[in-house]
């Protein structure tokens, strides 16, 4: 086979734009598929400084190269999770392409600097892992950008994870979710930008992307992702893009152009009812009957505590400390 651009020999074939590529058409596609997403959706103005939660995956970290390669001044955020030696394994595939790049990696350490990890929260919650460690990634992402004073933040979801969780959303008709499943959130009190610049990338391409650019990640996958939702919709989307190239790319990008619009202000009208919370002053929904539950929570009525905040007061066993009185 040869590249569609120059007529080289092609290293990769892609089925869904009918062609294939060699090694640097293929990489000038990746970067013009990330300039196209940032560009078609105004995800980053000039001179904003960016960071992107990287997990030492190959999404995340060949999303941290793609921006630089396209000159954005892009940082990198490296949460540990606790999660066993898969947390201590990532940590240093992050550290260790920020120190190959000579770029700057912020750390932080939910056990070390929170005092849980993922499987105790897990637990203290009553929530499956995922949704424990989603909830934390989450808040600690959006924290730690607001607090570092970067304009941006970018999170390596492929077009893979944006067709699952849109397969998610519409199996049980989330509107709410539907109406926030954008490749930008757009800033607010208490919330920093939020982009996925690899949309139109697929898992498989990302993969090339750094075994083409020896960008060395994490192969193994989470251990606690077993079971996960998520997996069986990919499973089910890879079956329908092998009988029919394009289907994933089709599916998303055909609900963001003519179905997204149609729910937005369902997720608007919720974002606008969130309250911040009275220990950690993240926005939140709060739930009040649930914090009256909570140890400690009766001596403050009706005041408001993030579902982070309450998961980290139920793991460590203390009573939730209420900095602001609204
Ligand atoms: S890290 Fe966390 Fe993933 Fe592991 S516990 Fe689930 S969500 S699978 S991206
Ligand atoms: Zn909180």
């Amino acid at each position: 086979m040869k590249c569609r651009r120059c007529g080289d020999a092609a290293v990769i074939d892609l089925r869904r734009h009918n062609a294939g590529f060699c090694r640097e058409c293929f990489l000038r596609h990746c970067r013009e598929q990330v300039r196209r997403a940032v560009d078609e959706h105004d995800m980053i103005g000039p001179g904003e400084r960016v960071l992107v939660a990287v997990s030492g995956g190959k999404d995340s970290l060949g999303l941290w190269h793609l921006l630089r390669e396209l000159d954005y001044d892009a940082d990198g955020l490296y949460v540990g999770l606790g999660i066993a030696e898969y947390s201590d394994e990532s940590a240093e595939y992050a550290r260790a392409f920020a120190t190959r790049h000579d770029l700057k990696l912020v750390e932080i350490d939910l056990p070390g600097e929170y005092g849980f990890d993922i499987p105790e929260g897990s637990r203290a919650a009553k929530r499956a892992p995922c949704s424990a460690c989603g909830l934390s990634k989450r808040h600690l992402f959006n924290d730690a950008a607001l607090t570092h004073g970067y304009d941006v933040l970018a999170t390596g979801h492929n077009l893979d994870d944006e067709a699952a969780v849109l397969f998610g959303n519409v199996m049980r008709w989330e509107t709410e979710y539907l109406g926030r499943q954008h490749p930008v959130l757009a800033a607010a009190p208490g919330f920093v930008r939020k982009v996925k610049p690899l949309i139109r990338i697929s898992e498989r391409e990302m993969a090339a992307y750094c075994v083409l650019t020896g960008i060395d990640y994490i192969v193994e996958e989470c251990p606690m992702a077993v079971g996960n939702r998520h997996l069986g919709y990919k499973e089910l989307l890879n079956q329908l893009e092998e009988r029919s190239p394009g289907s994933k790319a089709a599916f998303v990008t055909h609900f963001l152009e003519r179905a997204q619009p149609r729910f937005v202000g369902e997720a608007t009208e919720a974002r606008e009812e969130l309250r911040p919370c009275a220990s950690c002053g993240a926005p939140t929904p709060g739930d009040r009957r649930a914090d009256a539950a909570e140890p400690g929570m009766a001596q403050r009525g009706s005041h408001i505590v993030c579902a982070f905040c309450r998961m980290r007061a139920r793991a460590v066993g203390t009573p939730i400390p209420v900095q602001v009185t609204p």
